[in-house]
This record gives structure tokens, C-alpha cells and sequence, in this order.
């Protein structure tokens, strides 16, 4: 009589504990899961405003037009922006736009080209400023940097 009482009490008893056991761990697991998708949520709140927000505030846009004019009888190529200031680091981007004549867009030091040949189109190049120092942006068709082709970009310290 005992016995037959005693034997299933203590197989529901093993049972019910093994549950509790499974039951905790799986908590444990979801709270372990939770915790690190949380952590990671965080970093990726924390780091993206940051990102986005020092690379908006550092591009530095520019639009110029490219094209020539006769001055005395003489063609003189130029680009309507003749100087371009910014801040080590920045971002550069430069809107070219040719409205008369066949130009390009070319500074060495940033190893910038961009060949500007459709007429009213907008050309874009973009490069970061890495070194400060003046340097010239020009065209290099024949002749024209010679007779005024060109402008300064100068990159100031931080
Ligand atoms: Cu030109």
C-alpha cells in the first residue's frame, strides 16, 4: 500500500523538480539573450549618432560653374569659385558645372579627377582634405591653366 503510493510520489516529485531545472535555465538563457541584444542595441544607439553626426558636420560642399570667356580678344577659361577654404579632415565635395568650352577637374595632391565634358551637367568630386597646405585645382586642357584655368584650395590646421 505504501509503496504503491511512495513509488509515483517520488516519480512526479523527480519530475516536477527536472522541470524547475529546465524551466530556470531557459530563464537564465533568455535573460542572458536579452542582456546581450540590449548591450548591443546600445552600442548601436551610441555610435551611430556619433558618426553621423561629426560626418555632416565636417562635409564641405562647393558649387562652381567652369567655362570661358573672351577678355581682349582672348578666350579665358576659369572656374567662377577661384578659392575653396577648409579644415583638415573635412570632407570635400565640389559641384562642377561647365557652361561654355570643353574643361575637366583635377587637383594631384588628392589624386581628384573628374572629366567635366557634358555641357550644363553637374559634376561631382568628393575626397577628404588629409594635409593642410594651399594647393591648385585646375583644368587641363591645353592651354587653359596657363591662361587662368585654376584656384586655390587651401586647408587650414585644426
Ligand atoms: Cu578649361
Amino acid at each position: 500500500m505504501n509503496k504503491k503510493i511512495i513509488i509515483p510520489v517520488i516519480i512526479i516529485g523527480s519530475l516536477a523538480i527536472a522541470a524547475i531545472i529546465a524551466f530556470n535555465k531557459t530563464n537564465q538563457t533568455a535573460k542572458n539573450g536579452n542582456t546581450t541584444n540590449n548591450a548591443q542595441n546600445n552600442n548601436v544607439a551610441e555610435t551611430a549618432p556619433v558618426v553621423t553626426e561629426s560626418k555632416e558636420s565636417a562635409v564641405k560642399e562647393f558649387t562652381m560653374t567652369s567655362f570661358y570667356e573672351i577678355v581682349d580678344g582672348q578666350p579665358r577659361p576659369q572656374y567662377s569659385l577661384e578659392e575653396i577654404m577648409v579644415k583638415k579632415g573635412d570632407l570635400v565635395r565640389i559641384k562642377i558645372t561647365v557652361t561654355k568650352g570643353a574643361h575637366d577637374f583635377k587637383i594631384d595632391e588628392f589624386g581628384v579627377y573628374a572629366d567635366t565634358k557634358e555641357l550644363n551637367k553637374e559634376y561631382a568630386v568628393e575626397f577628404t582634405a588629409d594635409k593642410t597646405g594651399e594647393f591648385i585645382y585646375y583644368c587641363t586642357k591645353p592651354g587653359h591653366r596657363q591662361n587662368g584655368h585654376w584656384g586655390t584650395l587651401k586647408v587650414l590646421d585644426n
